[in-house]
């Protein structure tokens, strides 16, 4: 039979938080052996965002070292740089014809980032999920790993792939967000009611995969708590807590009573020192990679090429596809 097709990716925006590891990175790694995969650089989304230059090129590069470092493996996984691929943008341009601003107007991410860029509302940010559409619906994905907060975009995707599909004859496959079940949404350490995020302004908020073993400690010590001092899940009563077990959970393969148990009778100090440890026993073997992938760019570069050959002869036949469907001159 075969394998069932997994695509996903994320933004060159800067340093991966433990958020972004535990919410999407790690459930990739799981699906390498069993799915047929395909993770992407996705730089053209970041573009939404004022970035320097020379920056997103850097992030494109660490972040593609991360994604190995992390543990995906280049041999089992199509690696690739979003903007290296044709079809994105040009599939893209075809779906906006085919998705209404009052659909793009609904979206939370877009009024979000709306909110925190006001100087800067482009039209990229507002057709935003329709370039994302176009990355899935390019590789006819089944299935899309990503945190929480991209259900809405799974959900466009699917909206304007089905019209798409009733006006043209089947041609999209209609793929499924994959969330795992905890993780789905690591909370910020200072504020556990908004989810980490990378482009968080308070570095006490988010912990990096390339922070320093003491950073983390620091960062954890101070993390928010509550004044009961019980380790105890109630993701309404005791955000913080409840956050910092989660985190503990996922790296130990804990449930959360186990976790109860094991800390009952014991205040948070322990817990935070004992959360802390775990995730820089989680990240240093990371971290080691990571350094010594970024001194080899030759390596990476070799990965990220071999990566957009297999993603162009992927995508290559549905784009024509569509093209002929919607009547423009193919070939
Ligand atoms: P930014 O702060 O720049 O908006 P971000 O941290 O939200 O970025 P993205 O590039 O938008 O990161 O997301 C990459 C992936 O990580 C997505 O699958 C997203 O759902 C997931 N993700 C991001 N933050 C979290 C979080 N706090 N918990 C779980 N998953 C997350
Ligand atoms: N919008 C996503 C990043 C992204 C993505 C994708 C995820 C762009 N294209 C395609 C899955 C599939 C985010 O995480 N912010």
């Amino acid at each position: 039979m075969e394998k069932k097709i997994i695509l996903s990716g994320i933004q060159a925006t800067g340093n991966l938080t433990l958020g972004n590891y535990l919410g999407a990175l790690n459930n990739w790694v799981e699906m390498q052996d069993k799915y047929d995969c395909y993770y992407m650089i996705a730089d053209l989304h970041t573009l939404t965002i004022r970035k320097d230059p020379e920056e997103l090129r850097q992030n494109t590069l660490s972040l593609i070292a991360l994604y190995i470092a992390a543990g995906l493996d280049p041999e089992k996984n199509t690696i690739f740089i979003q903007s290296h691929i044709p079809a994105h943008p040009s599939l893209s341009w075809v779906l906006n014809c085919y998705t209404y601003m009052g659909e793009l107007n609904r979206m939370t991410q877009f009024k979000d980032k709306a909110a925190k860029h006001a100087d800067n509302i482009n039209s990229g940010l507002f057709t935003y999920p329709v370039l994302m559409a176009a990355d899935i619906l390019a590789y006819n994905a089944d299935l899309v790993p990503v945190g929480d907060d991209q259900k809405q975009h799974l959900e466009i995707t699917r909206d304007i792939a089905e019209r798409f599909n009733s006006l043209y004859g089947e041609t999209f496959k209609l793929p499924e967000a994959y969330i795992g079940k905890v993780g789905a949404r690591i909370m910020g350490l200072q504020d556990p009611t908004a989810k980490m995020s990378k482009s968080a302004t308070n570095e006490l908020d988010k912990v990096l995969l390339t922070d320093t073993p003491d950073d983390i400690r620091k960062k954890f010590k101070k993390a928010v708590t509550d004044s009961e001092n019980k380790v105890r899940y109630d993701r309404e009563a005791k955000p913080g807590v409840s956050n910092l077990m989660s985190i503990y959970g996922i790296i130990k393969n804990k449930s959360m009573e186990e976790i109860e148990k094991e800390f009952d009778g014991q205040g948070y100090g322990v817990f935070k020192t004992a959360v802390a440890e775990a995730v820089v026993e989680r990240l240093e073997p990371l971290q080691k990679r990571y350094n010594e992938l970024l001194e080899n760019p030759e390596k990476l570069k070799e990965i990220y090429q071999k990566g957009d050959k297999k993603a162009i002869e992927k995508t290559d036949k549905l784009l024509k596809e569509v093209y002929r469907k919607v009547g423009l001159v193919v070939d």
